[in-house]
């Protein structure tokens, strides 16, 4: 059967992740000040948009230490990824919609009489804006992101959401958390993307990672115990507070203890991307600089067949496949387009890998067909090591 191709615009998404369980925009208990998401309004536009080429990309190519990395400790960081003169439209961007001279739907323009403090706090983490704003979808589906995403988590690839996060000193950080409980996707693929707009270290609230942790379960919390695992983990206990910073109550802080001394920062350059997959407990503290922002792009995605209800409020179906943007390779699933018509493989069918012809998987016309197959006995004597004869 052929994807349904859809438009992916749409309706409210909010919460820490945008997950479903917290559309509703609010205060977060961490004192996220400002954390805005962006309610969308947004008309699905009756066709796909022109699709806008890309700028030539020298293609990134994950090496295989690279790829180990990412599985050995939850996390890759990928240095220089995203090119200086991208960076900088990123920050050009920032400062125009921190200080208000960017109309964005879904965002009140700034009071005319705002301090230069008012403006700096007045966002720290919006949500979504990939949706209304050509940029952001611009950097979501961002060729050498998707490079490395294709790599280790495609080869076929969703991008499912954003976040601007324009930490402000003194801006407050999100405590230990996984992904994959904000974003379930069935199987579980998600992988997230940080883009470092500005220097992120200790000091000014970069990202902290716990190697080890990527293999622990997702830990649910009440009422939400069957949504990653189903029943099929017997003694997964229940967490509260997840996100919070204050240790003492979001009670992940418990499965980090496991983990104890190995928590790493993530000290980045702008244009560096870290990499981290669903599972991996990750948290950042607060901006203690004095004046350094922290911003940072990240976009979430996950393989393209992998199956998804998250942000089932604003579909009108089963699974909500067809508002996740289709950026690299196929699916036999439904997908969404992109909104302002950014190259990707939605609408781009070069984008979607060698071999991939309308239902077509691109890999599958590769794949060995018939090993191991036979019910025959093997010569056993042909896997002894010691009868080897490579020079034959
Ligand atoms: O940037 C931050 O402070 C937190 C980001 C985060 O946890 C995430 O993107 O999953």
């Amino acid at each position: 059967m052929a994807p349904r191709e859809l438009l992916g615009g749409g309706a409210a998404m909010g919460g820490a992740m945008g997950g479903p369980a917290m559309a509703a925009p609010k205060q977060a208990r961490n004192g996220a000040v400002g954390t805005r998401a962006i309610p969308q309004q947004v008309a699905v536009a009756p066709g796909a948009a022109p699709v806008q080429p890309l700028r030539p990309y020298p293609r990134y190519r994950v090496s295989v230490s690279e790829y180990v990395d990412f599985h050995r400790q939850g996390f890759l960081i990928v240095r220089g990824l995203v090119p200086p003169e991208d960076v900088a439209e990123l920050v050009a961007h920032t400062e125009d919609l921190m200080h208000g001279r960017l109309a964005v739907p879904g965002l009140e323009p700034p009071p005319p009489d705002a301090t230069p403090r008012e403006l700096e706090r007045r966002y720290l983490r919006i949500h979504m804006l990939h949706r209304v704003l050509e940029v952001h979808e611009r950097f979501l589906l961002h060729p050498r992101v998707l490079d490395v995403l294709e790599a280790l988590i495609g080869p076929d690839v969703m991008a499912m959401q954003s976040m601007l996060f324009l930490k402000f000193p003194g801006g407050e950080g999100q405590g230990y958390h996984q992904d994959s409980y904000y974003i379930p996707t069935v199987p579980d693929t998600l992988c997230g993307a940080w883009l470092a707009v500005d220097r992120a270290d200790e000091e000014n609230g970069g990202m902290w990672f716990t190697p080890g942790s990527q293999h622990e379960p997702i830990y649910p919390t009440a009422g939400r115990e069957r949504q990653n695992h189903g029943d099929a983990i017997g003694d997964l206990p229940t967490v509260d507070h997840v996100s919070d910073t204050d240790d003492t109550v979001n009670t992940l802080s418990r499965v980090a203890a496991k983990y104890a001394g190995q928590e790493v920062p993530a000290v980045m350059e702008p244009g560096d991307v870290a990499f981290f997959g669903g599972h991996v407990l990750h948290r950042s503290h607060r901006n203690r600089s004095a004046d350094r922002f922290r911003r940072s792009f990240v976009g979430h995605y996950a393989n393209a067949r992998s199956y998804t209800r998250w942000g089932y409020g604003e579909g009108d179906g089963d699974g909500t496949n067809d508002r996740q943007i289709l950026a690299r390779g196929w699916t036999h699933l439904p997908f969404g387009q992109p909104r302002f018509g950014t190259a990707c493989a939605a609408n781009t069918p070069s984008l979607r890998g060698a071999g991939a012809t309308g239902d077509g998987a691109p890999m599958m016309a590769n794949m060995a067909d018939g090993d191991m197959l036979a019910t025959a006995p093997m010569d056993m004597a042909r896997n002894d090591p010691a009868s080897h004869d490579h020079d034959a």
